[in-house]
């Protein structure tokens, strides 16, 4: 699939208004992703700045089925709506949980692996702001390595948890790892998802002005700067088959990365980080390039 932007359905699914903060990233990804699902989905979202973004019962800015779920279960209600669907012979609905990454690196993990282990038939995304943005800015396992959060006043010390390849042990038929600075390619993604049985994992890198610190317009340059300087990565496994995807297969092609340091000085998170940690953080991303390259090339 490549879709054009002439080609994306006119429909909305995020009506004008919400709670999210202005500039959200999640909701600039959120209004793709719906876009690609359409309205036969039912979503199952837990506690985070999604819900807030959804609103307060009895109002709402999204035209879809949505259930609010407990923090650690968001895998757990997916399985069960699509157990009540099966019973119900109901077979034309994707059933997708959509959760932040606290909600999924950290406490929703053992669900989700659950789920993915028994291959249940659903899409999940996890919606990467790298930290605990809604309860404000603690860190989770997905917070790069020298953020400053509200847990790490000092920095963190911790490189960021490979979810991507811990889902792509499970075996699951789909994996992949999107940008809302890229969304034809979001898109295709959450439109390729939909159409595979069993559980798929994708994950979207979401700029997130106030957790990291950068003026509100400079949304777009974040998320491009993230996959330029290979902080995020831009690829998809497919039934067990690996590709760089947009940008990142680009830059592989006949491009180099930027440095880090490029992306790290456009925000205030990693104003603390000395330069040996920005060193340190560089041959990490470096390292993690060239595997990626040797998948590719492999792959291609
Ligand atoms: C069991 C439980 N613990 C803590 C909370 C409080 N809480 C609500 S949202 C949230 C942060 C969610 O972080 P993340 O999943 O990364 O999503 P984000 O807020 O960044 O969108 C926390 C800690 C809760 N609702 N339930
Ligand atoms: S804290 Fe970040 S992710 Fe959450 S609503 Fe605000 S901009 Fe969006």
């Amino acid at each position: 699939m490549n879709t054009t932007v002439m080609q994306l359905p006119e429909e909305e699914y995020i009506l004008p208004g919400t709670r999210a903060c202005s500039g959200c990233g999640l909701s600039l990804a959120y209004r793709y992703i719906l876009k690609a699902l359409g309205d036969k989905a039912i979503l199952t979202i837990p506690a985070s700045c999604l819900t807030v973004l959804h609103g307060l019962y009895p109002s709402t800015s999204v035209r879809l089925t949505n259930i609010n779920t407990a923090f650690a279960t968001t895998a757990a209600s997916a399985t069960g709506i699509v157990a009540a669907l099966k019973a119900l012979g109901k077979t034309d609905y994707t059933v997708v949980g959509i959760a932040g990454d606290g909600g999924t690196f950290d406490i929703g993990i053992q669900a989700l692996s659950a789920a993915a282990e028994r291959n249940t038939d659903f899409l999940y995304i996890c919606y990467d702001n790298e930290g605990y943005m809604n309860t404000g800015t603690q860190r989770s396992s997905a917070t790069p390595m020298g953020a400053h959060t509200t847990t790490t006043p000092t920095t963190k010390i911790e490189h960021k948890k490979d979810m991507l390849a811990i889902m792509e042990a499970h075996g699951i038929p789909y994996v992949a790892s999107a940008s809302p600075a890229y969304p034809l390619d979001l898109f295709d993604k959450v439109k390729e998802a939909r159409t595979i049985q069993g559980t798929r994992f994708i994950q979207v890198n979401i700029p997130c002005a106030p957790g990291w610190g950068f003026p509100t317009e400079d949304l777009i340059k974040l998320g491009k700067m993230a996959v330029d300087t290979a902080m995020w990565v831009l690829y998809e496994v497919k039934a067990g088959s690996f590709r760089l995807t947009g940008r990142s297969r680009s830059i592989a092609r006949r491009g180099q990365n930027k440095p880090v340091g490029q992306y790290l000085k456009l925000q205030e998170r990693f104003r603390q980080m000395t330069p040996e940690q920005t060193d340190h953080l560089q041959t990490w991303v470096d390292q993690r390039w060239e595997r990626f390259l040797q998948r590719h090339q492999v792959s291609d």
